[in-house]
C-alpha cells in the first residue's frame, strides 16, 4: 500500500514524500493529533522545492511564486488523501499548508493545527537547522511542505540522521531583525513585523488613525499606498515580505 502511495504521491509531480506514524510525530506546542482527528495513525507529508522565485527582491514576485507552490501544494495533498480514501477506505484529512489556523490571544496566530516542520522530521524528510527550518537533504531549505492524516496504519520511514546544517551562520546574519540571534527560537513578533508589514498589526494601527481623522484626512489615508498595500493583502492572506533566511542557507543549492 505503502509504494503505491508513494508512486501516486510521485506522480503528481511532488518532489518527495515521506511516512510518519502519528505516534513518532513530537510537537509540544501544537494540539494533539487525536483531538483533530480522533483515530488518526499515520502522517503523508509531502515535500515541495520552492522555485527561484524567492530569490528576487521583488516581493511581489517572490510572493507570486510561493502563492503558485501553495496552490500546486494544496491540489497535490487534496488528491493524495482522495486517492487514500478511494483506493484503500481510509479516512484521510488534509493539513493547511499555511492558513487558516487558530486564531486567539494565547498564540497570536503563530501555531498551526499541525506543525508541518515537526511532521516532515518525523517522516524523514530532513531535520532542523539554525534556522529552526527544516533541511531537506537533496533540496535543502527552499521546500515547504504538505502533509495528509490518515486512520491508515502505514509503515513509517526511517530518520535522517545526520545533522544537514552546516551552522555557516547564513540564516542568523541575513536576518534584518535579528529574530535568530537565540539558537532554537525564532523572536516570532520581530520576524512577523519585519517579514508581513501588511498584517495585523499595520490594520490595527490604520484604522486605528482612520478613526481618530477628519473627513480630509481620511480622504488622504484612502488614496496612500499603505491604504492600497493593506487593501492587496487583505484579500491575499498572510504575505511575506522577507525571504531572507529561507533563501541564504546554502545546503543543497548549486
Ligand atoms: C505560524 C508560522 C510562522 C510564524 C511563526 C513561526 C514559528 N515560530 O513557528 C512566522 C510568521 C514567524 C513564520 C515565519 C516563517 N515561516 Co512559517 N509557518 C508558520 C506555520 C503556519 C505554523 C508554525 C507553527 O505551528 N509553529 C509553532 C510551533 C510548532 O513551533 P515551536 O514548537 O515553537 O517550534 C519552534 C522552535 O521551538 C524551533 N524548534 C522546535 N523544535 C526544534 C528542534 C530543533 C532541533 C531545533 C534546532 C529547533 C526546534 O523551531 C520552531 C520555530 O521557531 C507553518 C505551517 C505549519 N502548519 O506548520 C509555517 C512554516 C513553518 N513556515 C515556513 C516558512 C518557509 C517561513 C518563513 C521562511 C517565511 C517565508 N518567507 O516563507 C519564515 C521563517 C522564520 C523562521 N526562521 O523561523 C515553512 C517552513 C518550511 C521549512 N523548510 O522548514 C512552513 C512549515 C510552511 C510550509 N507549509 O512549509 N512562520
Amino acid at each position: 500500500m505503502k509504494e503505491r502511495i508513494r508512486r501516486f504521491v510521485t506522480g503528481l509531480d511532488v518532489d518527495d514524500v515521506g511516512f510518519a506514524a502519528s505516534r513518532d510525530y513530537l510537537s509540544p506546542r501544537s494540539p494533539e493529533l487525536e483531538s483533530i482527528f480522533p483515530g488518526v495513525k499515520s502522517l503523508v507529508v509531502l515535500a515541495f522545492k520552492e522555485l527561484a522565485n524567492c530569490e528576487s527582491e521583488n516581493m511581489p514576485m517572490a510572493m507570486g511564486g510561493r502563492l503558485d507552490l501553495m496552490e500546486f501544494s494544496r491540489s497535490s495533498s487534496y488528491k493524495t488523501a482522495r486517492f487514500l480514501e478511494k483506493e484503500f477506505h481510509g479516512k484521510a484529512m488534509t493539513v493547511p499548508v499555511s492558513y487558516p489556523m487558530t486564531m486567539d490571544y494565547t498564540t497570536m496566530g503563530s501555531v498551526g493545527e499541525v506543525s508541518l516542520r515537526h511532521a516532515a522530521v518525523a517522516a524523514g524528510l530532513g531535520n532542523f537547522g539554525r534556522h529552526n527550518l527544516v533541511i531537506h537533504p537533496r533540496f535543502g531549505t527552499r521546500v515547504i511542505f504538505t502533509a495528509v492524516l490518515t486512520d491508515l496504519e502505514l509503515p513509517p520511514d526511517p530518520p535522517v540522521t545526520e545533522p544537514l546544517c552546516t551552522h555557516c551562520n547564513a540564516c542568523v546574519e541575513n536576518c534584518p531583525v535579528g529574530a535568530l540571534d537565540e539558537e532554537g527560537k525564532t523572536k516570532v513578533n520581530q520576524c512577523l513585523k519585519n517579514s508581513q508589514p501588511y498584517g495585523i498589526g499595520s490594520n490595527i494601527r490604520f484604522w486605528t488613525r482612520f478613526v481618530d481623522s477628519n473627513p480630509e484626512e481620511q480622504k488622504k489615508m484612502v488614496k496612500d499606498v499603505e491604504f492600497w498595500r493593506l487593501y492587496q493583502a487583505g484579500f491575499i492572506g498572510f504575505q511575506y515580505f522577507c525571504f531572507n533566511c529561507f533563501k541564504s542557507c546554502p545546503v543543497g543549492q548549486f
